[in-house]
Parts: C-alpha cells; sequence; structure tokens
C-alpha cells in the first residue's frame, strides 16, 4: 500500500494545506505521513477507514491520522476537500484536542450543515491564497485561519447534538437511523418523534446523505454487516439478523448486489488483505 509524504503536499514551510478534489478521483488505498481532515461537499459514496467502510455524503467530516489507510468505494459525484496538516509543524497543536475522535476510536464522522459548509469553503480558500504568499506571515496566517476552521467544526459538532435546531432534528434521525439500524424501521412514526413533516423527510433526506431514506438505511446497515464480517467470526445468518435484516438470503443478494461480491467472499478478501 502506498504512504503519501509530506514533501509532495506543502507550500514552503507551510504547516497545512487545502487540496480540493472536485471530484475525487479514483485512487487506491493509501495512508499518509500527515494528518488529514475530509470533508464532503456534495455526491455520494462509502470511505473505507483502516477497512471500516463509512457512508459518506455532504457535510460528511472524516480526520484521519498519520498512519491510518484509506479510500473511496461506490462514489456517486463525490466531490470534496482535503486539508492536509503536520501537526508537529504548528504553533497550535492543542487545539487538534477540539477534534472529535477518529473512526478507529469507534466515533462516528462528524456531520455539518449547509451554512458551515460554506464557511468552511470560505476558509478553504483563503488558505489556499494565502499558502501561496512567500511573506513570513503568511505562516501565521495560514495556521489562524485553520484554528478558525477548527473552532468552526467543534462548534458543528455541538450544535448538531442540540435537537431544538432544525437542521439537528434531521441530524437526529439520522444518527437514530445509524444507532438502531438493527431494529424494524418505521419511518412514518421516526418522522413524528423527530418533528419532521413525512412528506418533507425524505427530500430532506435525499439532500442530507445523497439517498432516500430507505437506501440510507440499506447503506447504513451494509456498512455495518462489513465490519461484522471482518471484526466477528458470526454466521451470515447471524450478521443479517445483527443488521435488521429478516431474511438471510436476502441480505447476501442486497451485498452482492451493493459490494459485488457475496458477504462470504467479503469476508474472505478481507482476511487475505490483513496479511498482505
Ligand atoms: C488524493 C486523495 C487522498 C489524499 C491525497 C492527497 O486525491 O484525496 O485521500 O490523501 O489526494
Ligand atoms: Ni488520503
Amino acid at each position: 500500500m502506498d504512504t503519501l509524504h509530506r514533501a509532495d503536499f506543502f507550500e514552503g514551510d507551510k504547516a497545512v494545506s487545502v487540496l480540493p478534489r472536485l471530484p475525487q478521483p479514483d485512487f487506491p488505498e493509501h495512508s499518509h505521513d500527515f494528518h488529514e481532515l475530509v470533508m464532503a461537499k456534495s455526491g455520494s459514496g462509502l470511505h473505507y477507514i483502516n477497512g471500516e467502510p463509512y457512508h459518506v455524503s455532504k457535510g460528511s467530516v472524516f480526520y484521519l491520522k498519520a498512519g491510518q489507510s484509506h479510500f473511496f468505494d461506490r462514489t456517486d459525484g463525490l466531490c470534496l476537500t482535503n486539508v492536509v496538516f503536520v501537526p508537529e509543524h504548528l504553533q497550535s497543536a492543542s487545539l487538534l484536542g477540539f477534534l472529535p475522535g477518529t473512526p478507529a476510536q469507534d466515533a462516528l464522522p462528524l456531520n455539518v450543515g449547509s451554512s458551515a459548509i460554506d464557511e468552511c469553503e470560505r476558509l478553504f480558500s483563503t488558505i489556499r491564497s494565502e499558502s501561496l504568499k512567500r511573506d513570513p506571515c503568511a505562516v501565521q496566517m495560514v495556521e489562524a485561519l485553520f484554528s478558525q476552521l477548527i473552532v468552526l467544526l467543534w462548534r458543528e459538532h455541538r450544535r448538531t447534538l442540540d435537537i431544538t435546531d432544525g437542521d439537528s432534528r434531521l441530524a437526529g434521525l439520522i444518527r437514530h437511523l445509524d444507532h438502531h439500524m438493527a431494529d424494524e424501521v418505521d419511518f412514518a412514526e421516526l418522522a413524528d418523534t423527530f418533528g419532521i413533516p413525512l412528506r418533507t423527510m425524505a427530500r430532506r433526506m435525499v439532500d442530507a446523505t445523497g439517498l432516500s431514506p430507505n437506501n440510507y438505511l440499506g447503506r447504513v446497515r451494509l456498512c455495518h454487516a462489513m465490519r461484522l464480517l471482518v471484526k466477528s467470526s458470526d454466521s451470515v445468518t447471524d450478521i443479517a439478523f445483527a443488521c435488521g435484516f429478516n431474511d438471510s438470503n436476502y441480505f447476501s443478494s442486497r451485498f452482492h448486489q451493493e459490494i459485488g461480491v457475496t458477504p462470504m467472499q467479503f469476508r474472505k478478501q478481507q482476511a487475505s488483505r490483513a496479511y498482505a
């Protein structure tokens, strides 16, 4: 597997670099000797981090530390921006404590709302133009802007936990699906619980996740199934049930349709990958 090196991605003595991927082209699994914040702007796909799949769509933010491996799969118009940085070179590295845990620590990716995405975009383009400046203050400016980005993400993370906010009600519903994917899901009931009219829920789900409510639920279930196939030795039938499928054959055929291999083949592939 490739390791990307800091020498190839930073301007001068800058500790931060903004790399737009509009769209993200196919890129093989790799790790870095720097840290990478990935923020999706539009489209959707699967983001594998250390072999574990996560749904990615507008507003998903992932924090990858040096040494973690990742790649994207089943992308559909996925556009994102990478903010890469070298913590040892930052003067304000203590700020990094504000970033939520990485998926490897079992935290779900962070999600930010539309107005925060716009604010991030503005910061991205200022960081890019400052990166090209040669005066000594540009290094400070890039770091100051990067600090703003971290604070913005931290505040946004706190905001999405506040379920009285309109945007956050949808975020709450999505979080609920993420955590209760094994249960039978009644969308009308959920719409009611989260105070979102059923008619607008579907539209807002497509807007937020790039997928219809049912397809999103299917994706969360498949991602969980992939994790269980790799991490446990449970039977395919047990895994199907643990992920909310009540028919193991239906589960296997959906899995094949989405991932291109059967659950057992997937388990074998991943096992041989681990020893490669
Ligand atoms: C690639 C891809 C990778 C990133 C490099 C710098 O296109 O986005 O994740 O590490 O760029
Ligand atoms: Ni990368």
